[in-house]
């Protein structure tokens, strides 16, 4: 057979700082489009800022679990919903680098570190940096996700060798009070202001199958895509429904609404990493290949995410190698 694939040459990321300016009902108009189309144009953009068969590979570990208190209603780490899941303390130091090291060993290039706080404490934020220099030691990239964010800390995380900080704005500005109440909408751009001003980079991205319409999905994207600069990292989950929280028995949604989702990403924030994060055992291999078409280029690697299932690592070098994939 003739060899027809062209392998495009990966190009540097342009730095985000001069974004488009989305409107909402610009970004339903792309969610609008006909479905090739709208692959076509992800693809396009895609194409222009990244080698389309590459995919990066990051590895979560829960490093302190449960007993939150927010009342996320997605969230199996609530302290208020009887899902099974049990407390724990911070984890140790040894604990944290051996798992480090085994991600790595597996090929993942980047290692966030996820807490159910509403936020660290400044005693947390002192064992966190601990953690982050220990992990950024091995040549790993750092991330860490530890909530709502005070004066000071997001600079001793920085100072510690945080790359990336993780925090989500879950959903449209609209839909916000009705999945979480304990904290504002505000609250959460005023961290991501925070992350931004001590110099790390920012992770931040959303979770669609809430029961949200489209156009609060357009609505999400477009908070995201409109933040200045966009996030260099966009997590998008499919909600992952665990059974006593609130958001259990949602209706699901349609698989190609979440692909959809994710070319209007890729469009809209054409220089950031696009990862498929939770709910991708739900997604399986034919929707995620569509995911990666539409300009995904990143996954969380590893069985587990936080506290819930993820695809066996087996399983996602097997689907990467059959598209011809490689990672980084
Ligand atoms: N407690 C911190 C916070 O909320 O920022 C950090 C950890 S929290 C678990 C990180 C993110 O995980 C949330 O913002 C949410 O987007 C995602 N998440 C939590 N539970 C989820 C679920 N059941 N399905 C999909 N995503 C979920
Ligand atoms: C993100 O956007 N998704 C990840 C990570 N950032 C921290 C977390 C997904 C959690 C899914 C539910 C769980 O495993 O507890
Ligand atoms: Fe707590 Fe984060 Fe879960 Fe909300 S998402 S309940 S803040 S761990």
């Amino acid at each position: 057979m003739q060899e027809t694939a062209i392998r495009v040459q990966a190009r540097k990321p342009a730095p985000a700082t001069v974004p488009e300016r989305w409107s909402v009902t610009g970004i339903e108009a792309l969610f609008d489009l006909p479905f090739t189309e709208l692959l076509f144009q992800a693809q396009t953009v895609h194409r222009q800022h990244f080698d389309p068969t590459e995919v990066q590979l990051s590895t979560l570990l829960s490093i302190k679990t449960g007993g939150c208190p927010e009342d996320c209603s997605y969230c199996p780490q609530a302290a208020r919903y009887d899902t099974g899941v049990e407390a724990s303390k911070l984890m140790e130091p040894e604990a944290v680098l051996d798992a480090a090291r085994r991600a790595q060993a597996a090929g993942a290039t980047r290692f966030c570190m996820g807490a159910a706080w509403r936020g660290p404490k400044d005693r947390d934020v002192e064992k966190v940096a601990e953690l982050i220099s220990a992990v950024k030691s091995l040549g790993l990239e750092t991330c860490a996700t530890l909530g709502l964010l005070e004066d000071g800390h997001a600079e001793t995380l920085q100072e510690a060798g945080l790359d990336y900080y993780n925090h989500n704005i879950d959903t449209a500005p609209d839909k916000y009070g009705d999945i979480i109440s304990t904290r504002q909408y505000e609250d959460r751009l005023d961290t991501l202001q925070r992350v931004r001003g001590a110099g790390v980079k920012v992770c931040c991205g959303g979770i669609v199958g809430m029961g949200e319409t489209r156009s609060q999905r357009a609505g999400l994207v477009a908070a995201l895509a409109n933040l200045d600069p966009y996030p260099e990292s966009v997590p998008i989950n499919n909600l992952v429904q665990v059974e006593g929280t609130p958001l259990h028995g949602q209706d699901k949604l349609d698989p190609l609404e979440f692909v959809r989702t994710i070319a209007v990403a890729r469009i809209t924030m054409p220089t950031s990493r696009v990862r498929l994060s939770a709910g991708r055992q739900q997604l399986g291999e034919a929707v995620q290949t569509l995911c990666f078409a539409a300009g995904a280029n990143s996954i969380f690697y590893g069985d587990k995410l936080l506290t819930t299932g993820n695809p066996d690592v087996q399983a996602d070098r097997e689907l990467l190698d059959k598209l011809g994939m490689t990672t980084s």
